[in-house]
Protein backbone atom coordinates (compact mmCIF):
# COMPACT_ATOMS: atom_id res chain seq x y z
CA UNK A 1 0.00 0.00 0.00
CA UNK A 2 1.25 3.37 -1.11
CA UNK A 3 1.19 6.26 1.68
CA UNK A 4 2.95 9.27 0.26
CA UNK A 5 2.27 10.94 4.20
CA UNK A 6 4.31 8.43 5.69
CA UNK A 7 8.37 8.41 6.24
CA UNK A 8 8.13 4.95 4.38
CA UNK A 9 5.59 5.12 1.90
CA UNK A 10 5.63 1.76 0.60
CA UNK A 11 3.63 -0.75 2.51
CA UNK A 12 4.40 -4.51 2.10
CA UNK A 13 2.43 -7.32 4.15
CA UNK A 14 3.83 -11.23 5.33
CA UNK A 15 2.08 -13.79 6.97
CA UNK A 16 3.99 -16.50 8.61
CA UNK A 17 2.53 -18.96 10.97
CA UNK A 18 4.73 -20.87 13.25
CA UNK A 19 4.33 -24.39 13.89
CA UNK A 20 5.12 -27.64 15.15
CA UNK A 21 4.85 -30.71 17.20
CA UNK A 22 3.45 -30.18 21.09
CA UNK A 23 6.36 -28.98 23.12
CA UNK A 24 8.88 -27.96 20.33
CA UNK A 25 9.45 -24.14 21.33
CA UNK A 26 6.44 -21.96 19.46
CA UNK A 27 5.17 -20.16 22.35
CA UNK A 28 8.73 -19.14 23.71
CA UNK A 29 10.19 -18.60 20.32
CA UNK A 30 7.68 -15.91 19.66
CA UNK A 31 7.86 -14.43 22.64
CA UNK A 32 11.73 -14.23 22.66
CA UNK A 33 11.95 -12.54 19.58
CA UNK A 34 8.72 -10.18 19.74
CA UNK A 35 10.35 -9.20 23.08
CA UNK A 36 14.00 -8.62 20.88
CA UNK A 37 12.03 -6.91 18.14
CA UNK A 38 10.70 -4.22 21.24
CA UNK A 39 13.90 -4.04 22.61
CA UNK A 40 15.85 -4.04 19.48
CA UNK A 41 19.95 -4.00 19.90
CA UNK A 42 21.47 -4.70 16.51
CA UNK A 43 24.44 -6.14 19.05
CA UNK A 44 22.50 -8.79 20.38
CA UNK A 45 20.40 -9.17 17.70
CA UNK A 46 22.55 -8.71 14.53
CA UNK A 47 19.86 -7.95 11.61
CA UNK A 48 21.33 -7.35 8.11
CA UNK A 49 24.75 -5.04 8.17
CA UNK A 50 26.27 -2.27 9.72
CA UNK A 51 24.14 -2.05 12.67
CA UNK A 52 20.63 -2.28 11.16
CA UNK A 53 18.24 -1.29 13.73
CA UNK A 54 14.86 -2.82 13.94
CA UNK A 55 12.01 -0.91 14.92
CA UNK A 56 8.35 -1.68 16.18
CA UNK A 57 6.57 1.15 14.74
CA UNK A 58 2.98 -0.13 16.30
CA UNK A 59 0.77 -2.64 16.75
CA UNK A 60 -1.94 -3.56 14.22
CA UNK A 61 -5.40 -4.72 14.86
CA UNK A 62 -6.08 -8.44 14.43
CA UNK A 63 -8.91 -9.79 12.07
CA UNK A 64 -12.14 -9.96 13.73
CA UNK A 65 -12.39 -13.68 15.88
CA UNK A 66 -8.92 -14.09 16.17
CA UNK A 67 -6.68 -15.12 19.68
CA UNK A 68 -4.50 -12.25 20.46
CA UNK A 69 -0.99 -13.91 21.05
CA UNK A 70 -0.30 -12.62 25.03
CA UNK A 71 3.31 -11.79 25.03
CA UNK A 72 3.17 -9.77 27.96
CA UNK A 73 1.57 -12.77 29.60
CA UNK A 74 4.56 -15.56 28.41
CA UNK A 75 7.08 -13.09 29.15
CA UNK A 76 5.92 -12.80 33.26
CA UNK A 77 5.41 -16.69 33.43
CA UNK A 78 8.92 -17.51 32.33
CA UNK A 79 10.46 -14.90 34.22
CA UNK A 80 9.12 -16.46 36.94
CA UNK A 81 10.50 -19.64 35.83
CA UNK A 82 7.05 -21.26 34.77
CA UNK A 83 6.00 -23.09 31.86
CA UNK A 84 3.86 -20.92 29.33
CA UNK A 85 0.65 -22.78 29.02
CA UNK A 86 -0.51 -25.32 26.38
CA UNK A 87 -1.42 -23.15 23.69
CA UNK A 88 -5.18 -24.79 22.36
CA UNK A 89 -5.85 -22.20 19.64
CA UNK A 90 -4.38 -20.26 16.93
CA UNK A 91 -2.74 -17.22 18.49
CA UNK A 92 -1.45 -14.22 16.18
CA UNK A 93 0.08 -11.18 16.84
CA UNK A 94 0.62 -8.36 14.23
CA UNK A 95 2.97 -5.34 14.46
CA UNK A 96 4.55 -3.10 11.16
CA UNK A 97 8.34 -3.09 11.29
CA UNK A 98 10.41 -0.69 9.63
CA UNK A 99 14.75 -1.41 9.49
CA UNK A 100 17.46 1.61 9.51
CA UNK A 101 18.38 -0.04 6.17
CA UNK A 102 15.27 -0.07 4.34
CA UNK A 103 14.78 3.47 2.93
CA UNK A 104 11.36 3.37 2.01
CA UNK A 105 9.01 0.28 3.00
CA UNK A 106 7.52 -0.55 6.09
CA UNK A 107 5.87 -4.12 6.97
CA UNK A 108 2.92 -5.21 8.11
CA UNK A 109 3.73 -8.19 9.68
CA UNK A 110 1.23 -10.95 10.93
CA UNK A 111 2.67 -14.01 13.32
CA UNK A 112 0.23 -16.60 13.55
CA UNK A 113 0.93 -19.41 16.49
CA UNK A 114 -0.59 -23.00 15.52
CA UNK A 115 -0.57 -25.46 17.81
CA UNK A 116 0.49 -28.98 17.34
CA UNK A 117 -2.55 -30.89 18.24
CA UNK A 118 -4.42 -29.60 15.26
CA UNK A 119 -1.76 -30.72 13.00
CA UNK A 120 -2.12 -34.41 13.76
CA UNK A 121 -5.31 -33.83 11.99
CA UNK A 122 -3.20 -33.12 8.59
CA UNK A 123 -3.98 -36.59 7.48
CA UNK A 124 -7.74 -35.67 7.75
CA UNK A 125 -7.24 -32.58 6.14
CA UNK A 126 -5.64 -34.69 2.90
CA UNK A 127 -8.80 -37.58 3.31
CA UNK A 128 -11.67 -35.95 1.96
CA UNK A 129 -13.66 -39.45 2.19
CA UNK A 130 -13.95 -41.25 5.45
CA UNK A 131 -13.19 -44.31 4.13
CA UNK A 132 -9.95 -43.60 2.47
CA UNK A 133 -8.48 -41.79 6.18
CA UNK A 134 -9.17 -45.13 7.60
CA UNK A 135 -7.48 -46.54 5.33
CA UNK A 136 -4.67 -44.12 5.69
CA UNK A 137 -5.12 -44.29 9.52
CA UNK A 138 -4.71 -48.18 9.63
CA UNK A 139 -2.14 -48.25 7.30
CA UNK A 140 0.12 -45.76 10.02
CA UNK A 141 -1.00 -47.89 13.00
CA UNK A 142 -0.46 -50.94 11.77
CA UNK A 143 3.92 -50.23 10.81
CA UNK A 144 6.18 -51.58 13.28
CA UNK A 145 7.15 -48.34 15.02
CA UNK A 146 3.35 -48.39 16.55
CA UNK A 147 2.83 -51.84 16.51
CA UNK A 148 3.38 -51.95 20.77
CA UNK A 149 0.52 -49.06 21.56
CA UNK A 150 -1.52 -49.96 18.78
CA UNK A 151 -1.62 -54.04 18.27
CA UNK A 152 -4.86 -54.37 20.29
CA UNK A 153 -6.74 -52.40 18.42
CA UNK A 154 -5.84 -53.91 15.39
CA UNK A 155 -6.64 -57.36 16.65
CA UNK A 156 -9.54 -56.66 17.79
CA UNK A 157 -10.94 -54.94 14.20
CA UNK A 158 -9.47 -58.24 12.87
CA UNK A 159 -11.38 -60.33 15.07
CA UNK A 160 -14.81 -57.99 15.51
CA UNK A 161 -16.18 -59.45 12.53
CA UNK A 162 -17.48 -63.14 14.81
CA UNK A 163 -19.42 -60.00 17.07
CA UNK A 164 -23.00 -58.41 16.77
CA UNK A 165 -22.33 -54.84 15.07
CA UNK A 166 -23.54 -52.70 18.19
CA UNK A 167 -21.38 -54.62 20.49
CA UNK A 168 -18.47 -55.01 18.25
CA UNK A 169 -18.55 -50.94 17.96
CA UNK A 170 -17.91 -50.38 21.64
CA UNK A 171 -15.26 -52.92 22.06
CA UNK A 172 -13.29 -51.24 19.34
CA UNK A 173 -14.30 -47.70 20.30
CA UNK A 174 -12.70 -48.26 23.20
CA UNK A 175 -9.60 -50.37 21.75
CA UNK A 176 -9.14 -47.47 19.54
CA UNK A 177 -9.08 -44.67 22.33
CA UNK A 178 -7.17 -46.98 24.37
CA UNK A 179 -4.43 -47.11 21.29
CA UNK A 180 -4.35 -43.31 21.26
CA UNK A 181 -4.18 -42.86 25.27
CA UNK A 182 -1.12 -45.07 24.78
CA UNK A 183 -0.14 -42.79 21.95
CA UNK A 184 -0.54 -39.54 23.47
CA UNK A 185 1.76 -40.75 26.87
CA UNK A 186 4.30 -42.31 24.42
CA UNK A 187 4.82 -38.62 22.62
CA UNK A 188 3.74 -40.36 19.40
CA UNK A 189 2.49 -37.55 17.07
CA UNK A 190 -0.06 -39.27 14.99
CA UNK A 191 -3.10 -38.98 17.67
CA UNK A 192 -6.44 -38.54 15.25
CA UNK A 193 -9.11 -37.19 15.61
CA UNK A 194 -6.82 -34.25 17.47
CA UNK A 195 -9.67 -33.80 19.94
CA UNK A 196 -8.83 -36.84 21.60
CA UNK A 197 -5.66 -34.66 22.50
CA UNK A 198 -5.94 -33.43 26.65
CA UNK A 199 -6.69 -29.27 26.18
CA UNK A 200 -6.83 -29.12 29.96
CA UNK A 201 -5.36 -31.08 33.07
CA UNK A 202 -7.03 -34.86 33.28
CA UNK A 203 -10.04 -35.10 35.70
CA UNK A 204 -8.66 -37.14 38.71
CA UNK A 205 -5.24 -37.66 37.77
CA UNK A 206 -1.98 -36.20 39.75
CA UNK A 207 1.52 -36.24 39.51
CA UNK A 208 1.51 -39.18 41.27
CA UNK A 209 -0.35 -41.29 38.80
CA UNK A 210 0.31 -44.41 37.10
CA UNK A 211 0.59 -45.25 33.37
CA UNK A 212 -2.50 -47.02 33.57
CA UNK A 213 -4.93 -44.51 35.14
CA UNK A 214 -3.38 -41.76 32.76
CA UNK A 215 -4.65 -44.36 30.17
CA UNK A 216 -8.19 -45.10 31.92
CA UNK A 217 -8.83 -41.26 32.07
CA UNK A 218 -7.87 -40.79 29.06
CA UNK A 219 -10.13 -43.19 27.61
CA UNK A 220 -13.06 -42.26 29.68
CA UNK A 221 -12.54 -38.13 29.69
CA UNK A 222 -11.69 -37.70 25.65
CA UNK A 223 -13.51 -37.91 22.72
CA UNK A 224 -13.03 -38.93 18.75
CA UNK A 225 -14.96 -36.37 17.21
CA UNK A 226 -16.70 -32.88 17.65
CA UNK A 227 -18.50 -34.29 20.88
CA UNK A 228 -19.52 -37.32 22.52
CA UNK A 229 -22.41 -37.99 19.96
CA UNK A 230 -20.76 -37.32 16.92
CA UNK A 231 -17.63 -39.75 16.88
CA UNK A 232 -15.61 -42.18 14.65
CA UNK A 233 -12.92 -44.44 14.23
CA UNK A 234 -11.33 -45.78 11.59
CA UNK A 235 -13.16 -48.89 10.09
CA UNK A 236 -11.31 -51.58 7.94
CA UNK A 237 -12.70 -52.56 4.13
CA UNK A 238 -14.03 -55.64 5.34
CA UNK A 239 -16.15 -53.41 8.06
CA UNK A 240 -17.11 -51.43 6.18
CA UNK A 241 -18.89 -53.58 3.89
CA UNK A 242 -20.58 -55.24 6.79
CA UNK A 243 -21.90 -52.35 9.17
CA UNK A 244 -23.34 -50.22 6.85
CA UNK A 245 -25.50 -48.36 9.56
CA UNK A 246 -22.05 -47.59 11.40
CA UNK A 247 -20.16 -46.14 8.23
CA UNK A 248 -23.17 -44.28 7.24
CA UNK A 249 -22.89 -42.11 10.48
CA UNK A 250 -19.40 -42.46 10.88
CA UNK A 251 -19.08 -41.04 7.68
CA UNK A 252 -20.75 -37.78 8.62
CA UNK A 253 -19.36 -37.50 12.33
CA UNK A 254 -16.09 -37.15 10.19
CA UNK A 255 -17.39 -34.81 7.57
CA UNK A 256 -18.47 -32.30 9.89
CA UNK A 257 -15.19 -32.77 12.21
CA UNK A 258 -13.15 -31.68 9.00
CA UNK A 259 -15.50 -29.12 7.99
CA UNK A 260 -15.35 -27.63 11.35
CA UNK A 261 -11.97 -28.34 12.82
CA UNK A 262 -9.52 -29.09 10.61
CA UNK A 263 -10.42 -27.44 7.04
CA UNK A 264 -10.04 -23.83 8.83
CA UNK A 265 -7.09 -24.98 10.03
CA UNK A 266 -5.83 -26.03 7.12
CA UNK A 267 -6.31 -23.14 4.95
CA UNK A 268 -5.41 -20.28 7.69
CA UNK A 269 -1.67 -22.75 7.14
CA UNK A 270 -1.94 -22.47 3.46
CA UNK A 271 -2.79 -18.60 3.05
CA UNK A 272 0.85 -17.95 4.91
CA UNK A 273 3.62 -16.63 2.82
CA UNK A 274 6.06 -18.40 5.15
CA UNK A 275 5.89 -21.14 7.31
CA UNK A 276 8.39 -21.76 10.04
CA UNK A 277 8.73 -25.27 11.42
CA UNK A 278 10.20 -25.93 14.81
CA UNK A 279 11.43 -29.72 15.59
CA UNK A 280 13.41 -30.01 18.46
CA UNK A 281 15.72 -32.77 17.67
CA UNK A 282 17.18 -33.53 20.97
CA UNK A 283 13.96 -34.72 22.26
CA UNK A 284 13.63 -37.28 18.76
CA UNK A 285 16.92 -38.65 19.91
CA UNK A 286 15.67 -39.16 23.58
CA UNK A 287 12.81 -40.22 22.53
CA UNK A 288 14.08 -43.65 20.26
CA UNK A 289 13.66 -45.09 16.93
CA UNK A 290 10.02 -44.98 17.14
CA UNK A 291 9.80 -41.32 17.54
CA UNK A 292 11.51 -40.04 15.33
CA UNK A 293 9.71 -42.38 12.37
CA UNK A 294 7.07 -40.66 13.75
CA UNK A 295 7.70 -37.55 13.63
CA UNK A 296 9.15 -38.09 10.08
CA UNK A 297 5.68 -39.26 9.71
CA UNK A 298 3.96 -35.94 10.61
CA UNK A 299 6.20 -33.59 9.19
CA UNK A 300 5.52 -36.00 5.61
CA UNK A 301 1.37 -35.39 6.78
CA UNK A 302 1.85 -31.94 7.49
CA UNK A 303 4.01 -30.86 3.77
CA UNK A 304 0.94 -32.63 2.33
CA UNK A 305 -1.70 -30.88 4.40
CA UNK A 306 -0.25 -27.43 3.35
CA UNK A 307 0.77 -27.91 0.03
CA UNK A 308 3.59 -25.34 -0.18
CA UNK A 309 5.44 -24.00 -3.44
CA UNK A 310 3.82 -22.69 -6.67
CA UNK A 311 4.20 -24.13 -10.18
CA UNK A 312 6.61 -21.68 -12.18
CA UNK A 313 3.98 -19.29 -14.14
CA UNK A 314 2.32 -18.47 -10.43
CA UNK A 315 5.79 -17.93 -9.08
CA UNK A 316 7.17 -15.75 -11.40
CA UNK A 317 3.68 -13.50 -11.97
CA UNK A 318 3.69 -13.27 -8.37
CA UNK A 319 7.67 -12.47 -7.59
CA UNK A 320 7.04 -9.43 -10.48
CA UNK A 321 3.87 -7.94 -8.14
CA UNK A 322 6.06 -8.44 -5.33
CA UNK A 323 8.86 -6.19 -7.17
CA UNK A 324 6.30 -3.56 -8.17
CA UNK A 325 5.23 -3.29 -4.47
CA UNK A 326 1.44 -4.90 -5.28
CA UNK A 327 -0.73 -7.34 -4.15
CA UNK A 328 0.48 -10.91 -5.09
CA UNK A 329 -2.31 -12.88 -7.11
CA UNK A 330 -1.14 -16.52 -5.82
CA UNK A 331 -1.50 -17.08 -2.36
CA UNK A 332 0.25 -19.90 -0.61
CA UNK A 333 3.30 -20.71 1.15
CA UNK A 334 6.49 -19.81 -0.56
CA UNK A 335 9.20 -20.19 1.57
CA UNK A 336 9.71 -23.23 4.13
CA UNK A 337 12.25 -22.80 7.28
CA UNK A 338 13.02 -25.57 9.26
CA UNK A 339 14.35 -24.44 13.25
CA UNK A 340 16.17 -26.80 15.55
CA UNK A 341 15.03 -25.52 18.43
CA UNK A 342 15.93 -25.63 22.19
CA UNK A 343 20.19 -25.73 20.87
CA UNK A 344 20.83 -24.67 24.42
CA UNK A 345 19.99 -28.67 25.42
CA UNK A 346 23.17 -29.89 23.84
CA UNK A 347 26.96 -29.11 24.67
CA UNK A 348 28.15 -26.20 22.11
CA UNK A 349 30.68 -28.06 20.56
CA UNK A 350 27.87 -30.63 19.12
CA UNK A 351 25.05 -27.52 17.71
CA UNK A 352 26.52 -28.50 14.23
CA UNK A 353 25.54 -32.26 14.02
CA UNK A 354 22.05 -31.07 15.63
CA UNK A 355 21.21 -29.13 12.53
CA UNK A 356 22.92 -31.70 10.03
CA UNK A 357 20.04 -34.03 11.78
CA UNK A 358 17.83 -31.54 10.94
CA UNK A 359 18.74 -31.53 7.41
CA UNK A 360 18.98 -35.43 7.31
CA UNK A 361 15.15 -35.66 9.00
CA UNK A 362 13.37 -33.05 6.33
CA UNK A 363 15.48 -33.08 3.10
CA UNK A 364 13.85 -36.33 1.49
CA UNK A 365 10.56 -35.00 2.49
CA UNK A 366 10.80 -31.56 1.20
CA UNK A 367 13.30 -32.58 -2.33
CA UNK A 368 9.89 -34.14 -4.04
CA UNK A 369 7.91 -30.58 -3.50
CA UNK A 370 11.62 -28.72 -4.68
CA UNK A 371 11.75 -31.02 -7.64
CA UNK A 372 8.25 -29.29 -9.29
CA UNK A 373 7.51 -26.26 -7.77
CA UNK A 374 9.72 -22.95 -6.99
CA UNK A 375 9.57 -23.27 -2.77
CA UNK A 376 12.68 -21.67 -0.85
CA UNK A 377 13.53 -24.07 2.14
CA UNK A 378 16.23 -22.77 4.87
CA UNK A 379 17.37 -24.70 7.74
CA UNK A 380 18.56 -22.76 11.12
CA UNK A 381 19.55 -23.77 14.34
CA UNK A 382 18.76 -21.65 17.42
CA UNK A 383 17.58 -21.43 21.01
CA UNK A 384 14.94 -19.02 21.71
CA UNK A 385 15.81 -18.50 25.33
CA UNK A 386 19.39 -19.93 26.30
CA UNK A 387 19.34 -21.54 29.67
CA UNK A 388 22.83 -23.39 30.08
CA UNK A 389 26.23 -22.43 30.62
CA UNK A 390 29.16 -24.68 29.62
CA UNK A 391 31.43 -24.60 32.19
CA UNK A 392 34.23 -26.68 30.94
CA UNK A 393 34.59 -27.36 27.01
CA UNK A 394 36.25 -30.49 27.34
CA UNK A 395 34.07 -31.93 29.42
CA UNK A 396 30.60 -33.00 28.31
CA UNK A 397 28.36 -31.36 31.26
CA UNK A 398 26.17 -28.38 30.87
CA UNK A 399 25.49 -25.47 34.02
CA UNK A 400 21.51 -24.85 34.15
CA UNK A 401 18.65 -23.87 36.31
CA UNK A 402 17.19 -27.24 38.03
CA UNK A 403 13.55 -27.40 36.37
CA UNK A 404 11.78 -29.02 39.78
CA UNK A 405 12.06 -25.76 41.68
CA UNK A 406 9.37 -23.91 44.02
CA UNK A 407 7.79 -21.38 41.64
CA UNK A 408 8.78 -17.93 42.25
CA UNK A 409 12.03 -18.51 43.79
CA UNK A 410 15.18 -18.67 41.54
CA UNK A 411 16.07 -22.41 40.98
CA UNK A 412 18.94 -23.64 42.07
CA UNK A 413 21.66 -24.24 39.62
CA UNK A 414 22.51 -27.79 38.94
CA UNK A 415 25.66 -29.60 36.39
CA UNK A 416 24.31 -32.26 34.36
CA UNK A 417 25.77 -34.71 31.71
CA UNK A 418 24.72 -35.14 28.15
CA UNK A 419 24.94 -37.02 26.07
CA UNK A 420 26.91 -36.06 22.45
CA UNK A 421 25.04 -35.59 19.20
CA UNK A 422 25.96 -38.10 17.03
CA UNK A 423 27.00 -36.71 13.41
CA UNK A 424 24.00 -38.97 11.58
CA UNK A 425 20.85 -40.31 12.67
CA UNK A 426 21.68 -44.04 14.72
CA UNK A 427 20.58 -46.72 12.61
CA UNK A 428 18.42 -48.07 16.18
CA UNK A 429 18.51 -46.49 19.50
CA UNK A 430 16.03 -46.77 22.23
CA UNK A 431 14.44 -44.03 24.44
CA UNK A 432 16.86 -43.08 27.38
CA UNK A 433 19.96 -43.90 25.11
CA UNK A 434 20.60 -40.16 24.65
CA UNK A 435 19.78 -37.91 27.94
CA UNK A 436 20.28 -33.60 27.50
CA UNK A 437 19.93 -30.87 29.50
CA UNK A 438 16.55 -29.75 31.02
CA UNK A 439 16.90 -26.57 32.43
CA UNK A 440 13.61 -24.43 33.54
CA UNK A 441 12.32 -21.78 31.52
CA UNK A 442 14.04 -18.55 31.87
CA UNK A 443 13.45 -14.90 31.16
CA UNK A 444 14.89 -11.48 32.66
CA UNK A 445 12.29 -10.27 34.74
CA UNK A 446 13.14 -6.38 33.43
CA UNK A 447 11.35 -5.35 29.98
CA UNK A 448 14.17 -3.54 28.80
CA UNK A 449 16.50 -6.79 28.54
CA UNK A 450 16.34 -9.44 26.46
CA UNK A 451 16.56 -12.65 27.24
CA UNK A 452 19.60 -14.69 26.34
CA UNK A 453 19.89 -16.76 23.29
CA UNK A 454 21.34 -18.42 20.47
CA UNK A 455 21.31 -17.88 16.82
CA UNK A 456 17.56 -15.79 16.99
CA UNK A 457 18.94 -13.57 14.53
CA UNK A 458 18.30 -15.85 11.72
CA UNK A 459 14.83 -16.20 12.57
CA UNK A 460 14.27 -12.88 12.75
CA UNK A 461 16.46 -12.19 9.17
CA UNK A 462 13.83 -14.81 7.55
CA UNK A 463 10.96 -12.91 9.29
CA UNK A 464 11.93 -9.28 8.54
CA UNK A 465 13.20 -10.11 5.13
N1 LIG B 1 16.20 -24.92 27.16
C1 LIG B 1 15.25 -24.40 26.40
N2 LIG B 1 13.96 -24.71 26.63
C2 LIG B 1 13.02 -24.18 25.84
C3 LIG B 1 13.33 -23.30 24.77
N3 LIG B 1 12.19 -22.96 24.15
C4 LIG B 1 11.20 -23.60 24.80
N4 LIG B 1 11.70 -24.32 25.82
C5 LIG B 1 10.94 -25.15 26.76
O1 LIG B 1 10.18 -26.09 26.02
C6 LIG B 1 8.87 -26.21 26.57
C7 LIG B 1 7.84 -25.95 25.50
O2 LIG B 1 7.95 -24.62 25.04
P1 LIG B 1 6.70 -23.88 24.37
O3 LIG B 1 7.22 -22.66 23.73
O4 LIG B 1 5.57 -23.75 25.32
O5 LIG B 1 6.32 -24.96 23.26
P2 LIG B 1 5.07 -24.94 22.31
O6 LIG B 1 5.53 -25.53 21.03
O7 LIG B 1 4.46 -23.59 22.24
O8 LIG B 1 4.13 -25.97 23.09
P3 LIG B 1 2.53 -26.18 22.92
O9 LIG B 1 1.89 -24.83 22.84
O10 LIG B 1 2.13 -26.94 24.14
O11 LIG B 1 2.37 -26.97 21.65
C8 LIG B 1 8.81 -25.23 27.74
O12 LIG B 1 9.07 -25.97 28.88
C9 LIG B 1 9.94 -24.28 27.50
O13 LIG B 1 10.51 -23.76 28.67
C10 LIG B 1 14.72 -22.95 24.56
O14 LIG B 1 15.09 -22.17 23.69
N5 LIG B 1 15.62 -23.53 25.40
MG1 LIG C 1 2.58 -22.90 22.60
Amino acid sequence: MFNPWNRHPLGRTKTVGITGLVQSGKTVLLTSLISHLRNHSPGRLPIGGNGTQVTEVCALPLPPGSTPFDVERYREDLAAHRFPPKTLTTHEFRAEYVRSDWSFTRLALHLIEVPGELLADSIVATHPRFDDWSDAVLRVLARHDFARLTGPFLDALESSSDQDASTGEETLHRAYRTALARMVLAYMPVVTPSSFLPRSPLEGVDSTASEDQRIAALVDQQVCGLDRERQFFPLSAAQRVKSASILERFRQHYTAYRQEIVLPMARRLQRCDELIVLVDVAMLLEGGTGMLNANALFLEQLLQAVDPGFRPPAAVLNGLCRVLGGFTPFRGIRRLTFVATKADRVHPTDRGNLLDLLKDLVRPLVGRIQATRNLQIDYHLCAAVCCTRCPDPERHVLNHPAAASAVDRPPSVVEVDVSSVPAEWPADFAPGDYVFADPAPWMPKALVRVPDQIDLHRIAETILS
